[in-house]
This record gives C-alpha cells, structure tokens and sequence, in this order.
C-alpha cells in the first residue's frame, strides 16, 4: 500500500496556496532565485550566528556574495549541513545534479547564472511538482504597487494574494483611511490584482471581538469586502514580529493565540470562507476542532517554524484523525524560486508516511481503501480543497 500511496501523492500536481514568489516582471528586488538567495534565505541566516561569532552588523556589512561563502563555509562546510533548512539547499543542488559537498559556490553560480529565468521557473515548477502559486502582494510597498499599477502581462502560474498587514497592525504608519476609504481602496486594488484571497498576519495576542480599530476594521471593511467579493479572508496568527530587531527578518518569534478568536469570527461570518493557519504548535489540536464547528473555516499549511518533518508529521496525523482530508496539509512560504523544490518534497514525504499510517489504520478496522479513494483525498489535499474554497 505504501508504494501505491506514494506514487499517488509524487504524481499529483499540488496548488501552493502561500509563497512569496514573485514573477520577473517585479524584480530581482523581490523575485528572489539562485544559489546565493538561497544561502542567505532568513531561516539561514539566524542558524549561522548560532555557529560564528559575527555580530550582526557585521554580518549585515558583507555583500551578498559574502554572506553567501560565509553561510555555505560556516553551515555546510565546516559541519554537516544537519538542520531543515540546511538539508533544503542540498536537496535544491541535488535536483540540479550539482555537488552537494562543493567547498564553495562556484560551480552552483555558474549554474543558476546560466539559466534562463523562464524556463527556469518552468523547469522548478515541474521538479517541485506543483502547477500554481499564490503570491504574498503587498500593495504597501511602493515599489510593488508601482509594478501593479504600470500593470504587466499576468503569468497564469502566478496569482495574487492581496496581503494587508499595514492597515491592521500598523495604523500610525500604514493605511489610516475611514470606512467608506477603506473600502474603496480595498475594491480598486481587487479590480486590478484579481487575487485570490485576502490575507493579513497577526500577531498572538489577536482578540476578536475586541474595542481596537483592528477589530473594527476586520468587522466593518474587511469581512464585508471579501463577501462582497466573493473571496475568503486569510488569517495568519501567532506571529511576533522582530523579537531580536539586528537579524531583521530573521528577527520574528512566535506565540500562543486564542482559536476562540477565530471561532467567534466564523460563527459573526456564515456567508465569508476563511483561510487560517497558526504559528504556535499548541495552536494545532484546538484550531483543528474549530474547523470541526466551522465548515466555513479551511485549516491550512505547518507554517513557518512548524515547517519541521517532526511537527509537519504530528499535525497532518491528528487533522487526518480529526479532519479527514478536509484541510490543506501545506504550503512552501517560497521566498526564493528554487525553495519550492525541497519545500514540496520534504512535504510529500511527509504525507506519504502520515497516509500510510491513516489507511494502515483504516485496514486494521476493516476496510482497505481503492486506488481512487486514496486519490480522491491526495487530491484534495494537495488541490481540491484550495480550488474548491475560492468558487462558491
Ligand atoms: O508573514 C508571513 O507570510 C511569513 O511567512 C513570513 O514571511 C516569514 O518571514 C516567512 O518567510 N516564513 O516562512
Ligand atoms: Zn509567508
């Protein structure tokens, strides 16, 4: 059973739901890809301080290149390249063919400079094995939202995700517009982007309902936006932003937050989808039994510091045993292009191991599951439940 599971989840294509990918037309600013990118990616660069005595201005001060030789001699010369995110950039060379024990990154920059950038995206879709991403755009960046305003022609790999951070968690410096200005600027950015979803990250001491204008935003502009829309609303709890400020944004921790929180907003909204992920891996069991009140309420990804294969696998296990296959096991978080291809590998084997188990389960109590049934849930996870949640 296990070889039929795991030729099923290999050969579905899956939809990655969260990244931040960007397409060329945006920029090497924000369209990040290559093998220096992916040395320096933020997960990196606060491991690599663990093992050096550079403080980080000093870090800060090298070019990139430096930073690069610094974390390829410091994580995967001088030591066994053992950590998550270590393993991720070895898995990327080893897909290419390239040297996975290079004493430099000579040889993997000849590579990458080589490559033409669209293909390249083509050739890393086909190897990640996904068909779609969902970008992160933030239409508060200046310099993003003049690439959407110039406008470009759109790559149907690459859709948009509108992310609002600013006008909820940053009124004095981001968005301080009324309602009825709130609105208007939320409907032209959604005429121009067409994205997807909504999305906002929040941090872990989110309450809702609450007397602050975040809950008053969520409750007068957004949620009625995305209904009207006919979107759903991505909410990302538990983040705590820059806790250590010199990594920048390696900087960021994590907490707990209230479910109750996301609770009470499904319930206030019957007629508006959600997207909800939680940082904190305490969060898990208690946001897996909120999607079991809420069928307006779709459970996603092991975000961010839960993106481990030991905590990916005890939080796919229990939504299986709580969920079935009514949630979406994972997204990349891809900052840099080729991420996605370690990303979903480390994901699918994941899976594999978590599917085997549940229908090994399943068997023992006396029913062994078809071809087409275990196809029918990979694809669910892996796409359906995604496709599904933004046609209603
Ligand atoms: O807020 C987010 O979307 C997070 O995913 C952050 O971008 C975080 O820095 C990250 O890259 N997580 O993987
Ligand atoms: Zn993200």
């Amino acid at each position: 059973m296990r070889a039929q599971i795991e030729q099923i989840v290999n050969n579905t294509i899956a939809i990655d739901l969260h990244t931040h990918l960007y397409t060329p037309h945006f920029g090497p600013a924000i369209h990040l890809w290559g093998i220096d990118e992916l040395v320096t990616y933020h997960y990196l660069v606060a491991e690599q301080f663990r093992f050096c005595s550079l403080t980080p201005a000093q870090f800060w001060a090298m070019s990139k290149q430096q930073q690069a030789d610094h974390i390829w001699q410091t994580l995967f010369v001088d030591r066994a390249p053992l950590s998550e995110a270590c393993r991720g950039v070895i898995g990327v060379l080893k897909s290419f063919g390239l040297d996975t024990s290079a004493p430099n990154l000579k040889d993997a920059r000849e590579f990458f400079r080589a490559q033409d950038p669209y293909q390249h995206i083509t050739n890393v879709f086909q190897l990640a094995g996904i068909s779609q991403c969902v970008m992160t755009n933030d239409v508060f960046d200046p310099n993003e939202a003049a690439v959407w305003e110039k406008g470009f022609e759109r790559d149907p790999r690459y859709h948009a995700a509108l992310r609002i951070d600013p006008m909820l968690n940053e009124p004095h410096a981001g968005y301080k517009g009324s309602v009825a200005e709130s609105r208007k600027f939320l409907d032209a950015w959604i005429e121009r982007m067409k994205p997807l979803y909504m999305a906002v990250s929040l941090p872990p001491s989110f309450q809702y309902p609450e007397e602050t204008r975040r809950a008053q935003i969520l409750r007068d502009v957004i949620f009625p936006t995305c209904k009207e829309h006919n979107i759903p609303f991505a909410m990302m709890i538990g983040v705590r932003k820059r806790v250590n400020p010199p990594l920048g944004d390696a900087g960021d921790s994590l907490g707990h937050a209230d479910a109750g929180a996301v609770e009470r907003i499904c319930y206030e909204n019957p007629h508006n989808r959600f997207l909800v992920t939680m940082l904190s891996r305490e969060n898990q069991h208690e946001l897996c039994i909120a999607a079991r009140k809420f069928s307006n309420l779709m459970i996603f990804g092991c975000w961010w510091f839960l993106n481990n294969p030991s905590i990916v696998r005890e939080i796919t296990a229990e939504r299986i045993e709580l969920l079935g296959a009514s949630f979406i096991p994972q997204h990349s978080d891809a900052r840099i292009l080729e991420q996605v291809i370690y990303k979903w590998t480390h994901t699918r084997r994941a899976l594999v191991d978590c599917l085997e188990s549940a229908y090994h389960a399943l068997v023992l109590d006396g029913r062994h599951p078809t071809a087409a049934e275990i196809q029918k849930d990979v694809d669910a996870m892996l796409h359906g439940n995604f496709t599904k949640w933004l046609i209603k």
